[in-house]
């Protein structure tokens, strides 16, 4: 851990918070020395369990600290990013969990020089594991599988009411981190500088030879570049794979603005999945229930 400690700012103060999450993100022993990847993951996983058709899932409630959700193989090693943001919110128990999940996303994204995303408060969080089952019902295997293809995206992606191009935006966040033998069993970083934002992901996904890795692991993708081995899941590659994916590839791919002002409307729009607000702002599924005394 760094030096970071973490201070009570006034109730509200949410650009006090945003100050303490750019603190936070300088880790000098962990991954490539920055929380802001695994900050962005939890920020998307916290809200990707969304669906349209059933209205449960999302950012609110904040249910990954719970059960079945804590549980799901998928969010294995957002602990980390959990106990990294956790002294914020027991200096400041005034913002809510899934508040502060999915600000430090944000927060964390624009410090590695990417867009600014528009974010809002008024998440509510649930009280406790029952409730957040109630309200969520069955959410296992919401998440995306890294060793699937396009037709998996569409299903995942389209149940949160994402387009072709969106999907294509929004994978393009694999510019940042790496995957971890011990969490997902996948290995190694998309790029070549892992903790900055830009399209090198698309880049690189376009324009390098991808050969399958050999080793003991899933299958997955690698290239060597200035001697480091960077890698694609199944899932990235499928984005090459197929036709009207690929458009949206090249076109990020050569144009950097562009992807950065799509991936700010599709990741602010993930981040509102399922946050259903009363004219006050907050969130009303908690809330009523809250309100009503209900278990
Ligand atoms: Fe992702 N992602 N992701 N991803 N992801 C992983 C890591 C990150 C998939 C699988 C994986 C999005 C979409 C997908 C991040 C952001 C986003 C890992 C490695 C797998 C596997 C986990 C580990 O081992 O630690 C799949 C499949 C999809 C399908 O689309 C989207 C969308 C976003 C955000 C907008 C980030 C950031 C990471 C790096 C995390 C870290 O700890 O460094």
């Amino acid at each position: 851990m760094g030096k970071f400690q973490a201070r009570a700012v006034g109730k509200g103060d949410y650009d006090g918070i945003r100050k303490q999450i750019v603190e936070v993100l300088e880790q000098p022993g962990y991954d490539d020395g920055s929380a802001g990847p695994v900050l962005v993951r939890l920020a998307w996983h916290a809200s990707g369990t969304f669906s349209l058709v059933e209205h449960n899932g999302g950012s609110n409630g904040a249910g990954m600290r719970f059960g079945k959700e804590r549980d799901d193989p998928a969010n294995a090693g957002l602990v980390h990013a959990i106990e990294f943001i956790m002294p914020i919110q027991a200096a400041n128990p005034w913002i809510t969990h899934a508040d502060l999940w999915t600000l430090a996303g944000v927060t964390a994204l624009e410090a590695m020089k990417g867009p600014k995303v528009p974010w809002r408060p008024g998440r509510t969080d649930y009280d406790d594991e029952s409730h957040a089952d109630d309200h969520r019902g069955n959410i296992g295997d919401r998440l995306p599988d890294g060793a699937l293809g396009a037709d998996h995206l569409r299903h995942v992606f389209g149940r949160m009411g994402y387009s072709d191009q969106e999907i294509v935006a929004l994978s393009g966040a694999h510019n940042l981190g790496r995957c971890h033998a011990d969490r997902s069993g996948f290995d190694g970083p998309w790029v070549v500088n892992p903790t900055r934002f830009s399209n090198q992901y698309f880049k690189l996904l376009s324009t390098r030879k991808w050969t399958p890795r050999k080793w003991d692991g899933p299958f997955q993708y690698e290239t060597i570049v200035a001697g480091e081995r960077l890698m694609m899941l199944p899932t990235d590659m499928a984005l090459m794979e197929d036709p009207e994916f690929k458009k949206w590839v090249l076109i990020y791919a050569k144009d950097q603005k562009k992807f950065f002002e799509d991936f700010a409307l599709a990741f602010g729009k993930l981040i509102e999945l399922g946050v259903d607000r009363d004219d006050s702002g907050f969130s009303r599924l908690v809330n009523k229930a809250a309100r009503e005394g209900k278990p």
